[in-house]
């Protein structure tokens, strides 16, 4: 294959910048390097051909989805132990987010028959006018989103027209704020909008849906007020170009000053700057990432053991205040691959790497200073196998097919039930204790990352595809 480099990253180039190297200690919590993470190619890796694992992760990919169809078929997502179901947005009402999450990852997979159950579900019974207080961020990411591309990928403008109703109807949380960072919750009937200390990632991850959808639709409201939003927070950095994590979105104070990128809360904020860069050519947005990723390389990364990880500092002082590292931050070193920046972004990947040598299935959160585990649980997350699949399109490099594949395997040998996939509430017991949920984001983003890798999917452009936070094809389908 060849490696995949965006006009953007061509154009822009980074001026790479020596790291800051703090700390030291013990090796404990992290395997020692193998041979094949050092940076070369991997041997003695048992790694099925492509074709054959491909296959694997379709056959998993309609395991679960036969799991939702018979125990949750309508609901938004199913308890795979039980055979129950669970709301994600609103007690009592449902958006069939699973289909919604499902949509492209059926049809890349040419799952077509799937694809149009889903779709016609989809359009005769999603209410974009739900009488209930919707998390805007996750409605974003993953309802306009999965429209979105759903649309893109099969071309039925109902899926459009619904992906429009619905952005409306959420709308409220940016032009009611004084300050134009959004309100976290907008109830969807009555436009009454609630929550105004919101996290850094979702003041920030709706550029890339809401851009699209005005370029779609010739209606700047959504890509504008996704600018704005961004706008105020750039404002608000520190003399460190450092940002906080939470903020009030009426005074435009920060709540939490500590910058703790790539952790949760402000993970994908940083993500759509490039990302929003790259799909719709914005140079702020491309400056504004540079800026601001140049400051948390500085200031927060840190060698331990021979592992790169990120701490968390104050915005404003630099000082550190803390170690943890959440799972949900293993996407970081694809960002940091797609940003220019190869040499930290092998880094990075290369400790989670040294953490799944352990922890077959990752836990959800480590201290790197402590050495401890914080965190036992396992969510199905794909951040690990997102940043094998953009370090695989960044390099063509097979070790990252090869360690991306042997996450799915920890998951698959260790979270399949006969319902489907579930969450584990201690993955570093043996077995795992499970839990009883397929989160939606497992049907938009790990197996689709997988298969996209091994298949040479007919109907992805592995040059220009760009995909969202949530896994969702924003560019890139090839519709027969
Ligand atoms: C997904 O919903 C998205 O990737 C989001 O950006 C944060 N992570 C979850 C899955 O872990």
């Amino acid at each position: 294959m060849r490696p995949f480099r965006s006009a953007l990253s061509r154009a822009f180039l980074p001026r790479r910048k020596a790291l800051h190297v703090a700390g030291a200690g013990t090796v404990g919590l992290f395997a020692p390097l193998r041979s094949a993470e050092r940076g070369q190619e991997p041997t003695g890796v048992d790694l099925p051909p492509d074709a054959v694992v491909a296959q694997q992760v379709r056959a998993e990919l309609v395991h679960s989805w036969e799991g939702y169809k018979k125990a949750a078929w309508g609901y938004d997502e199913v308890r795979p132990v039980s055979g129950g179901h669970n709301d994600f947005f609103v007690p009592g009402q449902s958006f069939g987010l699973s289909m919604v999450e499902a949509l492209d990852t059926l049809w890349v997979m040419e799952l077509d028959a799937e694809v149009a159950l889903a779709a016609d579900w989809i359009e005769a019974h999603l209410d974009p006018a739900v009488d209930g207080d919707v998390h805007v961020f996750e409605a974003v990411i993953r309802l306009v989103g999965g429209l979105l591309s759903g649309y893109l990928c099969t071309g039925r403008e109902a899926l459009l027209t619904r992906c429009r109703e619905l952005a409306d109807r959420l709308l409220p949380a940016f032009t009611l704020s004084p300050t134009g960072l959004p309100y976290r919750y907008v109830n969807l009937r009555t436009g009454k909008v609630s929550g105004a200390v919101a996290p850094l990632a979702e003041v920030g991850s709706n550029i890339l849906e809401f851009g699209l959808l005005s370029r779609l639709t010739h209606d700047a409201r959504y890509g504008d007020a996704a600018k704005r939003a961004y706008r105020a927070v750039l404002d608000r950095r520190s003399s460190l170009d450092l940002l906080g994590s939470t903020i009030n979105v009426e005074t435009g104070k920060w709540v939490d000053g500590t910058s703790s990128v790539p952790n949760p809360p402000v993970d994908s904020f940083y993500e759509y700057l490039w990302a929003g860069a790259e799909l719709l050519g914005d140079r702020d947005l491309l400056d504004w990432y540079r800026l601001l990723t140049d400051a948390v390389v500085r200031r927060q990364a840190e060698h331990r053991s021979g592992h790169l990880w990120f701490r968390q500092v104050d915005h404003s002082s630099g000082r550190t205040v803390g170690r943890e590292q959440s799972e949900l931050g293993a996407f970081y070193a694809g960002l940091l691959g797609k940003g220019g920046d190869l040499s930290t972004a092998q880094d990075y990947y290369r400790s989670w790497t040294a953490l799944l040598d352990r922890y077959p299935l990752l836990p959800e959160s480590i201290d790197f200073g402590s050495q401890k585990v914080l965190s036992r649980q396992n969510s199905l997350r794909p951040e690990y196998v997102n940043s094998s699949f953009d370090l695989w399109r960044l390099t063509g490099s097979s070790l990252y097919k090869a360690t991306g594949y042997r996450c799915f395997q920890g998951m698959r040998e260790r979270l399949r039930v006969p319902g489907g996939y579930t969450i584990a509430l201690d993955a570093l017991a043996s077995p795992a204790r499970l839990g009883d949920l397929t989160p939606g984001y497992w049907f938009a983003e790990a197996p689709k990352y997988l298969y996209l890798m091994f298949a040479g999917s007919r109907r992805f452009d592995h040059r220009s595809g760009l995909l969202s936070t949530e896994g969702k094809i924003l560019r890139g389908a090839l519709r027969p």
